[in-house]
């Protein structure tokens, strides 16, 4: 029976749902996001957005370049807004994608509000709130309604945004995406039943004191929110890596109290898996997840999960996400924590605008 958390179980376990709804959705929006591109004729595409929203444009980034071609990079918020002269360059067509849960996060805000002044380029928004400030005050938005939430740290808000930047960036690639994103709500729905169990039994573990999370190119964004959830509901000890990165130095942390849950990519699978095994025998326990089994030796610390998901790489990007929710969960229910409010931590953050000064 779930005691704590009840907003936070249900919001991880309705994302089949909610994902099938953000996709029918996504339908009506295309004609706006294809005038958009057209118009925009973007030279790059700059993504931006705080805490969890940062790191699905850092996953966005990569997604968009990979599918359009056209160079894309992320950046903080605050990092648009204090440094502007580091991002834009003069005479540069830019095309701005801002994504927020909440549309109201001030650095987000600003960050619209300077580029709006700074360059002619457009902006495209993506939120779960449509009346919010920042998708009012975009040329083009899609909105994820069906992800609302009422726990602080986003769950399904995020993965449905995630499904929102895959259906846009194959989109502008002109891709069938109605066809390609279907199977997605179902693959959800199979990996949270079949793999509930082992991230309940990892997430409680009195053995763990440490978690890491390795992912590369569309993957780092993911493992990087993993990271974030498990810090922000449990309060672990909680890093993350892009996977080749955890030889320079982070490895000096990784022991026998260690979980590392390693997202492994198909073009980069032997490498990432090389990282995991090197850990394994380090004394780590192993959580690999992967489309078709990580080809690490089965064995009481090494464990799988498997997609099985006959998608292209950047299509199930966003599926590696919602067992590790569930891993976050588990371990703040072990640790005492309430994962519908976390300690230390609003929903949003309001600042006065750091463009006043
Ligand atoms: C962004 C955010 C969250 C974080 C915290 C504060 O909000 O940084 O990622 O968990 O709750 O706000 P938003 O701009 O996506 O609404």
């Amino acid at each position: 029976m779930v005691k704590h958390g009840k907003h936070t179980y249900s919001e991880i376990m309705s994302q089949p749902a909610v994902w099938e709804t953000t996709l029918t959705d996504f339908e009506a929006q295309i004609p706006d996001v294809n005038t958009l591109w057209q118009r925009a004729r973007p030279q790059r595409v700059l993504f931006t957005g705080c805490g969890s929203t940062h790191y699905l444009s850092m996953a966005a980034a990569n997604l968009c370049q990979s599918l359009t071609g056209i160079p894309a990079q992320a950046r903080p918020a605050s990092e648009l807004v204090l440094f502007p002269d580091l991002v834009y360059a003069a005479g540069e067509d830019t095309l701005l994608v801002a994504i927020s849960r909440s549309g109201t996060t001030t650095e987000t805000l600003d960050a619209l509000a300077l580029f709006k002044s700074r360059t002619s380029g457009r902006a495209l928004t993506i939120t779960c709130y449509g009346d919010s400030p920042l998708s009012t005050g975009a040329d083009a938005r899609l909105v994820a309604a069906a992800a609302q939430e009422q726990s602080v740290a986003q769950t399904r808000s995020f993965s449905s945004m995630a499904v929102l930047v895959q259906a846009l960036c194959g989109t502008l690639a002109g891709l069938p995406v109605a066809s390609l994103l279907a199977p997605l709500p179902g693959l959800c729905d199979r990996l949270l039943t079949d793999y509930h169990d082992l991230a309940r039994e990892l997430g409680g573990s009195p053995d763990i004191e440490r978690f890491f999370f390795l992912g590369s190119g569309f993957l780092y964004g993911i493992a990087a929110e993993a990271m974030l959830k498990m810090k922000e509901m449990s309060l672990s000890y909680s890093e993350a890596y892009h996977s080749l990165e955890f030889r320079h130095g982070p490895m000096s942390m990784a022991n026998e109290r260690t979980l590392m849950t390693g997202l492994l990519s198909e073009p980069a699978q032997a490498h990432e898996a090389k990282v995991l095994r090197e850990m394994h025998a380090r004394g780590a326990t192993i959580l690999a997840e992967s489309e078709r089994g990580s080809g690490l030796a089965p064995g009481e610390r090494t464990h799988e999960v498997t997609l099985a998901s006959d998608l292209p790489a950047w299509a199930r990007t966003i599926a590696y996400l919602p067992v590790l929710h569930l891993l976050a969960y588990y371990r703040a229910i072990a640790n005492g924590q309430n994962p519908d409010r976390p300690a230390h931590l609003e929903a949003v953050v309001w600042l006065d605008s750091l463009l006043s000064d």
